[in-house]
């Protein structure tokens, strides 16, 4: 009964069915959404990392996929965004209880000098709802300014996005005083411009063309 209820969610954060007054997707008009259904299952008592875990989680997992094999496009990955912020709005107060867990945090931001931030939100919202804390810093980010997030947040991973090939070059100096000012931080950079070849040269730990590679690098076994 369970394991159908969390389905039920996953297809509504896959499918961006936000509540039940939401007329997308139209085949799915009047009935249950996102936020009705984890409603449903945290007053049945089912456990709030479950329904993160099992629920949203699963359906932000598809959707991602789907996005980074071009069978999904932007406007559908945002739906399901907020399919999925409805459904982590019922869950606040449990993270806030401690009763569910957040995978790790992660720091986002675009780099000094760049204002484009619609793929770096992107990115946000499939990692927050791939059950991680996400600190947005926002755009036009310094590098002593993402150092000081890292030194706030222990343990933090940062993601740095970068639109222009004029900014990327700011990575380089994020990254270097990063791992300067905290040993060990992992750095992980992606946008439009950038290659892993890039990546490596600057001493970056990971590269993503897309935010479903960005979940692969934060959930990769540690070597
Ligand atoms: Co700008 N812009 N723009 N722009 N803009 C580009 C990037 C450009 C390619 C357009 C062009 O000339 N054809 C060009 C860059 C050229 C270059 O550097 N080689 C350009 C330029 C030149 C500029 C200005 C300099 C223009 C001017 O003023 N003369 C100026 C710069 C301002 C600044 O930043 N200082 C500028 C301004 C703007 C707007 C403000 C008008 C607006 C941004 C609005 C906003 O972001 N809020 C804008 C836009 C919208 C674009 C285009 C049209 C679209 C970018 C976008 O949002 N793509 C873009 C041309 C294009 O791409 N067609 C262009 C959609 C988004 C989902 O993709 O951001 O690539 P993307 O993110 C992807 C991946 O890259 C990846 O995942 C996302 C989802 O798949 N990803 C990560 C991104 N970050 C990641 C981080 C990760 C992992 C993956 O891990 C941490």
């Amino acid at each position: 009964m369970s394991e159908e209820l969390y389905e039920q969610i996953a297809v509504c954060v896959e499918r961006g069915k936000v509540n039940a007054t939401s007329p997308y997707p139209p085949d799915l008009k009047g009935q249950d959404g996102a936020d009705e259904l984890v409603r449903q299952a945290l007053d049945q008592g089912l456990p709030a990392d479950d329904v993160l875990g099992k629920g949203l989680v699963v359906g932000m997992t598809r959707i991602g996929q789907k996005f980074s094999e071009n069978k999904v496009f932007v406007p559908d990955l945002l739906m399901a965004a907020k399919a999925m912020t409805a459904g982590m709005d019922q869950l606040e107060p449990y993270f806030e209880s401690g009763e569910a867990h957040h995978k790790g945090v992660f720091i986002i931001g675009t780099v000094q000098g760049d204002l484009h931030d619609i793929g770096k939100n992107l990115v946000r919202m499939v990692v927050e709802g791939n059950g991680w804390k996400v600190v947005d810093l926002g755009v036009d980010i310094s590098a002593e300014k993402f150092l000081e997030a890292v030194k706030e947040n222990a343990g933090a991973v940062v993601g740095l996005s970068a639109l222009l090939t004029t900014t990327m070059v700011n990575m380089e100096k994020t990254v270097s005083l990063v791992k300067e000012g905290v040993p060990g931080a992992k750095v992980i950079v992606g946008g439009a411009p950038l290659t892993q070849e890039f990546a490596d040269k600057i001493g970056a730990d990971g590269y993503s063309p897309d935010p479903q590679g960005a979940i692969g690098f934060l959930e990769a076994p540690v070597a």
